[in-house]
């Protein structure tokens, strides 16, 4: 059968999943929405289309692009595919309900134009009850302070996915810190290349290792610098 003939509602769960990888792989944005919805409609949660079909279908994407088999034209229609399963899930994965519990400013650092990951814990804050001002790709010191200053946000995110440039990250923390702005912010950062001892080294508040647990810090750490204000007052 070819790939056209494929009828993806006729696959069992575990072969549909494959076949989403396989989609992910070749870049079919078409075939990615069509298996979301199926998932979806079989009683899946959105979290568990996202990790196991399209997350895991990014990760083996981002194998071979590692080892030269993939090149940037056709990871980044792996990434179009990806943001179609992505736009399916989005009002399922920020549907709670829950009143506004905090103000996020979010983006991906100076040099960096990966925004899959970010989209990802934007969407997960706004599932969490944040409202989400997301500053995209490539995003310069003087931008976050703008927005910052604008906005009035409880946290700072930050994204990397590229050890080149994941040290911005510490160019817009001292910067704040210089301006005497650090204080009256929760930073928190994340990135595929970034880790626990790495965000301590750019004087982060907190590292996150996926957008799900960025979320649940999120809440935390307003949580706790509400209640340390109260107790100020
Ligand atoms: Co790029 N790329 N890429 N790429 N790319 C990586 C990152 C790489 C690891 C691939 C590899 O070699 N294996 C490698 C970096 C190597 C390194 O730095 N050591 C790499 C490279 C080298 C490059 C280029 C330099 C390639 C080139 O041009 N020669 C170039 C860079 C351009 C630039 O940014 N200036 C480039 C370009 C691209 C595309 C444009 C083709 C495309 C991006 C499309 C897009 O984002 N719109 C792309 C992609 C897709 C990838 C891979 C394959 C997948 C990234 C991804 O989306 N993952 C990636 C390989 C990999 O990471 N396995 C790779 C899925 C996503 C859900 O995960 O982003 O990690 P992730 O986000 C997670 C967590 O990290 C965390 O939560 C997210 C969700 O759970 N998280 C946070 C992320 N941000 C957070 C913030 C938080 C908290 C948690 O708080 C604020």
């Amino acid at each position: 059968m070819t790939e056209e003939e494929l009828d993806l509602r006729t696959l069992p769960d575990d072969e549909l999943v494959e076949q989403m990888h396989d989609d992910l792989y070749d870049g079919l944005a078409e075939e990615i929405d069509d298996g979301t919805r199926i998932l979806l409609d079989r009683g899946w949660s959105a979290p568990e289309v996202l990790n196991d079909a399209l997350v895991e279908g990014m990760r083996i994407v981002g194998i071979d692009f590692r080892d030269g088999i993939l090149f940037v034209p056709e990871v980044l229609m792996a990434a179009n595919a990806m943001k179609a399963g992505m736009a399916v899930l989005r009002p399922l994965l920020a549907e709670t309900g829950a009143e506004t519990v905090g103000k996020v400013v979010i983006g991906t650092v100076k040099g960096d134009i990966h925004d899959i990951g970010k989209n990802l814990v934007a969407m997960m804050m706004e599932g969490a009850g944040f409202e989400v001002i997301d500053l995209g790709i490539n995003t310069d010191v003087e931008e976050f302070i703008a927005a910052i200053l604008e906005h009035q946000p409880d946290i700072l995110g930050m994204s990397a996915l590229l050890t080149t440039t994941m040290p911005y990250m510490k160019v817009v923390v001292d910067t704040l810190a210089d301006r005497g702005m650090r204080d009256d912010y929760i930073v928190m950062v994340g990135g595929a290349p970034l880790n626990e001892e790495f965000g301590r080294a750019v004087g982060a508040d907190a590292y996150c290792r996926d957008a799900a647990v960025a979320a649940e810090t999120a809440k935390d750490l307003v949580a706790r610098k509400r209640i340390l204000m109260s107790e100020q007052v």
